[in-house]
């Protein structure tokens, strides 16, 4: 079976290990998002597709969901000790080396698609993973400004610095229009058997990878099973700031909300918490097969049972 996952960081990386658990024998395509992607120090992070990498490769902090087990910090102390910023960003000295290759090797021509399966024969993730383009996509988030006009910054630095502590007007992915599916990702969707959206941020995440030109119409164009799962629980997201994310869209903070804002043109089926079964006749009115059941990955085994229940939901629909 082949199964293709768009994937943010933290809970498309703890989806996609309990995806393997569930379906060991699946060939499975990662498309990575790459919105977040910063440029720190002259070095190109890319925190979604590491995330991935580190946590199914086994490096990741798991506490923290991002970034390396067992840091240390030296590299950021002595780049502070300089006055060189900036300093609210946290690069460990283990995830710098992961920056640094990557960096050289786009110096040295290598697309983004190429430097990541090279770093990926170190962590043997699993799966294929494959960054969504290898252009450059920044995705900025429109603030009030200081002057109470309106200004655009990083999207880490919205969520980094500012912790999302004011509300986001836009969301906006620089240089997506003009980006292209990187290779292997619609040769990837076409082949595929099943289409899976992992819990991931409808916005910053899925929603970036379906700003690439071509993406959304490829899976369309598949005619399989695409099969989501909700990021939102009892009406807030599990983590992070999709609830600022979906406002800036305006779209309310509900799983039945974000299903919509997919629509049955793209989702097939969505699960919901079993918190929100109220939700699924809602859904299903909206033309998407719904199913409610528990949606928390506690662990491993917790979101090896979401991925069946997907996977399921799929069988369900085709
Ligand atoms: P990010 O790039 O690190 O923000 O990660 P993703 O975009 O892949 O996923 C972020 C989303 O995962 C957030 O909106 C959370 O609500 C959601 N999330 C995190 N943990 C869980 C969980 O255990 N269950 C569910 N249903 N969603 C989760
Ligand atoms: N998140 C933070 O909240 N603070 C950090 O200092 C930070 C550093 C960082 C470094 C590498 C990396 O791959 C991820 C990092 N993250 C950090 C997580 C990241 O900013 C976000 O969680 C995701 O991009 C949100 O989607
Ligand atoms: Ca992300």
């Amino acid at each position: 079976q082949r199964i293709v996952v768009l994937a943010g960081g933290i809970g498309g990386a703890r989806f996609l290990r309990g995806l393997k658990e569930a379906a060991p024998d699946a060939e499975v395509t990662v498309v990575g998002n790459t919105g977040d992607d910063i440029h720190l120090f002259g070095l190109k992070v890319c925190p979604d597709l590491d995330t991935v990498m580190y946590t199914l490769g086994g490096g990741i902090h798991e506490e923290q969901g991002w970034g390396r087990a067992d840091e240390t910090f030296t590299v950021k102390e002595e780049l502070a000790a300089y006055g060189v910023g900036p300093d609210w960003f946290g690069l460990g000295d283990r995830d710098f080396a992961t920056h640094i290759v990557r960096t050289q090797m786009i110096g040295a021509g290598y697309p983004l698609s190429a430097v990541t399966e090279a770093l990926c024969a170190r962590w043997r993730p699993g799966v294929r993973l494959l960054p969504m383009t290898d252009d450059r996509v920044e995705t900025h988030v429109v603030i009030e400004a200081e002057d109470g006009g309106r200004k655009a910054v990083h999207f880490q630095e919205y969520w980094v610095r500012l912790r999302a502590s004011v509300p986001a007007q836009a969301v906006i992915p620089v240089g997506a229009e003009q980006a292209k599916p990187a290779p292997g990702v619609l040769e990837a969707l076409s082949e595929a058997d099943v289409v899976l959206f992992p819990p991931s941020n409808p916005v910053v995440s899925i929603g970036t990878i379906l700003a690439v030109p071509g993406i959304r119409e490829a899976i369309a164009d598949a005619g399989v099973p695409v099969v989501g799962l909700s990021p939102v629980i009892g009406g807030a997201p599990v983590r992070g700031m999709a609830d600022r994310m979906l406002a800036a869209i305006g779209v309310e903070t509900t799983a039945a909300a974000v299903a919509g804002h997919y629509g049955s043109g793209l989702l097939d089926g969505w699960l919901v918490d079993t918190a929100d079964s109220g939700a699924v006749a809602e859904v299903e009115a909206a033309g998407i097969r719904c199913r409610a059941v528990p949606l928390l990955m506690t662990d491993v085994g917790a979101a090896a049972r979401m991925a069946r229940e997907a996977l399921g939901l799929a069988e369900e629909v085709r």
